[in-house]
């Protein structure tokens, strides 16, 4: 009876220690899958176009970032910095109105893309603004 009982436990702590060991080998899979898709995420490349580049004041400037695009994914986000203060997010096509008052300025518009994993590019472009 001692005997038994003793056997039955020490089945149960087997069981025991092979789930434990079950669920860590699941664990560490899990973990190895998760680096290994962060790893592998190949960065968006951001890319736009601005037109026209130069001209009088005010000057609007059509920007198209629609060749931007993600290798292996989606681009999520589309952040605008128009190099004159001013920003914009979620536009893929935004217009912007650049004015000068006596001397002619250059503005750098920076768009930064990214894409669904976090990953980000940036592209830049200059715009010359004569009064
Ligand atoms: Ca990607």
């Amino acid at each position: 009876m001692t005997s038994d009982q003793s056997k039955a436990d020490s089945a149960e702590g087997g069981t025991m220690k092979r789930s434990v060991a079950v669920l860590s080998l699941v664990l560490l899979g899990l973990t190895l899958a998760a680096c290994s898709l962060y790893l592998a995420n190949i960065r968006p490349i951001a890319s736009f176009i601005a037109n026209p580049t130069s001209g009088t004041t005010p000057l609007d400037v059509d920007l198209d970032a629609s060749a931007s695009h993600d290798p292996d994914g989606t681009i999520d986000t589309y952040f605008w910095s128009f190099g004159d203060g001013q920003t914009a997010s979620a536009v893929v096509t935004p217009t912007h109105t650049y004015t000068v008052q006596t001397d002619p300025e250059t503005f750098t518009v920076v768009l930064t893309v990214t894409d669904n994993l976090g990953a980000q590019d940036t592209a830049v472009e200059e715009i010359t603004v004569n009064p």
